[in-house]
C-alpha cells in the first residue's frame, strides 16, 4: 500500500510541481517554503532514497537526471542550515550510499561546503540562517536574544561526519565536534539542555527545554552518533544517556489515566503539553535501550512502548484518527488538543516512526495494527486527486485541507510505513542509522576504516 501511496504522491508532484520544492495538491501547483531559499527540488532530493528502496526504478532515474541537470547551489538564497542539511545533504548522502552513483556524493559535498560559513561565529555554534552566496549568517529574529536553536545546530552531526568521510576533508567533522565541546563546557540546569544558545556569548538563552520542537533531534543525534560510529563514540553515548536520565527525572510524567508523556520545561515549571514532534522519542528510547546502563535497558524499552501508546491515544481520540500538532494533559483532558491552533496534522511522520522502531525491536503486532489505522486515515482524509494534503482540524469531520504535500511525507512518513510492513533485513539496524529526515546512513565501524586504510 505505501508503494501505491508513494506513486500517487510522486506522480502528482511530477505532474504539477516538477522541479519546485513541494506540491500544493488541491490547487495543483508548486509550493515554495522559504526554508530552502531558492534552492529548488526539495521533494525530489528528499524522495530519492524512498524511490530507491521501493524499487521505483523509472522514477529514481528521472529524479537522478533532474539532480544532474538542475540541482544548483550557486544561487543567491538565504536558507535554513538545519533544513537544508537534513533534507538535501541527508537525502543526497543516502542516495549515494544506496545507489553508488557519484553525482550524489559530489552534490552532497558541494552543498556541505556551501554551509561552512554558517560556523563563522565567535563560538563556532552555527547560525540558523545563511545566505549561501554571500556567506552571511544570522539567527531567527524570534529566538531568545539572538540565540541559535539546539535542535538545529545539534542536528548536523551525522551528515557532517559522513561528509568528512566521503570527501577526505576533516573540516566538517571538526565543526560538529566543536559544537559538542562548547556544550560540554556549559553548566546544564538540572542536567537539561536549554533550547537556546547564543553563538556569540556561548551562554544559554531562555531556560526552555523540550524533547519536541526546538530540542528533539539534538537528543536523537547523540544516540545515533554513537551507533553510527560503530559504538566507539563514547562521548556521544555518555551525553545521550545522561540527558535521558535528566529527562526522565524532570520531564516525564504519568497522567491520572495512566498515560506516560513528556512535558515541556520552562525555567523549572512544567507545561503539561506534548507535541506530535515529541512522539519520535518513543522510537529513540527503544533504539537506545540496548546500550543503556545495564539496569536501565528494560526501562528504556518500556518508556518507548509507553510513549508509543500515548501517541496512539492522541490519534485515537480525534474524529479523523490522525493526531494533532500538540496535545495536553491538564484542565481535565488527556492526550487531546485544546487550542484551535494545535489541532492540525501536516502529514508528520513521528508517530509512525515510533511504531516502526517498536515493531522492529519487539515484534508486538499491535504496532503494525496501529500503523494500518494510520494508513486508513491518511487514505480517507489526506488523499486528494492531486496528491496528499495536511488537515487543519483533526477533531472536525468537516473537510479542511491545508493544501501542502510536505516533502517529509515522501521521505519519512511513507518510508517508515513501508519499513513497518517489510522484513527486518531491509535496511537492518545493524548497518544503518536514519537521519532525522529518515535518510539512512551506513554505520562506519572501525573495521571499515581499517579496510579503507589498507586499500589506500
Ligand atoms: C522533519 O523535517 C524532520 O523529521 C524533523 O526532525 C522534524 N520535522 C519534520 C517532520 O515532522
Amino acid at each position: 500500500v505505501s508503494l501505491q501511496m508513494m506513486k500517487h504522491a510522486w506522480d502528482n508532484y511530477k505532474r504539477y510541481a516538477w522541479g519546485l520544492n513541494e506540491l500544493k495538491p488541491i490547487s495543483k501547483q508548486g509550493h515554495s517554503s522559504n526554508l530552502f531559499g531558492n534552492i529548488q527540488g526539495a521533494t525530489i532530493v528528499d524522495a530519492l532514497d524512498t524511490l530507491y528502496i521501493m524499487e521505483m526504478k523509472e522514477e529514481f532515474k528521472e529524479a537522478k537526471e533532474w539532480v544532474e541537470q538542475n540541482l544548483d547551489f550557486n544561487v543567491n538564497a538565504e536558507i535554513s542550515v538545519f533544513e537544508v542539511n537534513i533534507r538535501f545533504v541527508g537525502g543526497l548522502l543516502s542516495a549515494y550510499y544506496l545507489s553508488g552513483e557519484e553525482i550524489f556524493r559530489k552534490k552532497a559535498v558541494e552543498l556541505g561546503e556551501k554551509l561552512l560559513p554558517a560556523f563563522n561565529t565567535p563560538t563556532g555554534i552555527p547560525w540558523a540562517l545563511l545566505n549561501i552566496k554571500s556567506g552571511i549568517g544570522r539567527n531567527w529574529p524570534w529566538a531568545s536574544g539572538g540565540s541559535s536553536i539546539l535542535a538545529e545546530f545539534g542536528t548536523l552531526h551525522l551528515e557532517f561526519i559522513h561528509l568528512s568521510h566521503l570527501s577526505g576533508n576533516p573540516v566538517f567533522a571538526e565543526k560538529v565536534m566543536n559544537i559538542r565541546k562548547v556544550l560540554n563546557r556549559l553548566d546544564k540546569p538540572e542536567g537539561l539542555y536549554p533550547n537556546y544558545l547564543n553563538p556569540s556569548s556561548g551562554q544559554w538563552g531562555q531556560h526552555h527545554v523540550s524533547i519536541g520542537g526546538l530540542g528533539d533531534s539534538f537528543y536523537e543525534y547523540l544516540l545515533k552518533a554513537w551507533l553510527m560510529s560503530g559504538k566507539t563514540d563514547e562521548e556521544g553515548r555518555k551525553m545521550y544517556y545522561d540527558a535521558v536520565q535528566a529527562i526522565e527525572t524532570h520531564l516525564i510524567r504519568k497522567s491520572s489515566g495512566g498515560l506516560t508523556y513528556i512535558a515541556e520545561w520552562k525555567g523549572g515549571l512544567l507545561e503539561h503539553k506534548m507535541g506530535h514532534l515529541t512522539c519520535f522519542a518513543g522510537g529513540m528510547f527503544a533504539l537506545g535501550a540496548d546500550g543503556a546502563p545495564s539496569d536501565k535497558t528494560g526501562r528504556h524499552i518500556e518508556l518507548g512502548a509507553e510513549i508509543a501508546r500515548t501517541c496512539h491515544e492522541s490519534y485515537d481520540r480525534t474524529s479523523l484518527k490522525l493526531g494533532p500538532e500538540a496535545f495536553r494533559f491538564d484542565g481535565g483532558v488527556e492526550a487531546i488538543a485544546t487550542r484551535q491552533n494545535e489541532k492540525y496534522y501536516i502529514l508528520r511522520p513521528e508517530v509512525i516512526e515510533t511504531y516502526m522502531y517498536m515493531w522492529r525491536l519487539t515484534h508486538d503486532p499491535k504496532y503494525r495494527q496501529w500503523g494500518w489505522e494510520a494508513v486508513e486515515a491518511l487514505e480517507k482524509y489526506c488523499r486528494v486527486d492531486g496528491g496528499y494534503s495536511g488537515i487543519r482540524d483533526v477533531y472536525s469531520s468537516r473537510q479542511s485541507h491545508d493544501d501542502v504535500q510536505q516533502s517529509f511525507f515522501l521521505s519519512e512518513t511513507l518510508k517508515y510505513l513501508y519499513l513497518l510492513f517489510s522484513e527486518d533485513d531491509l535496511l537492518p539496524f545493524e548497518h544503518w542509522v536514519f537521519n532525522t529526515e529518515a535518510h539512512p546512513l551506513p554505520i562506519l565501524d572501525k573495521d571499515d576504516e581499517n579496510k579503507e586504510e589498507t586499500q589506500k
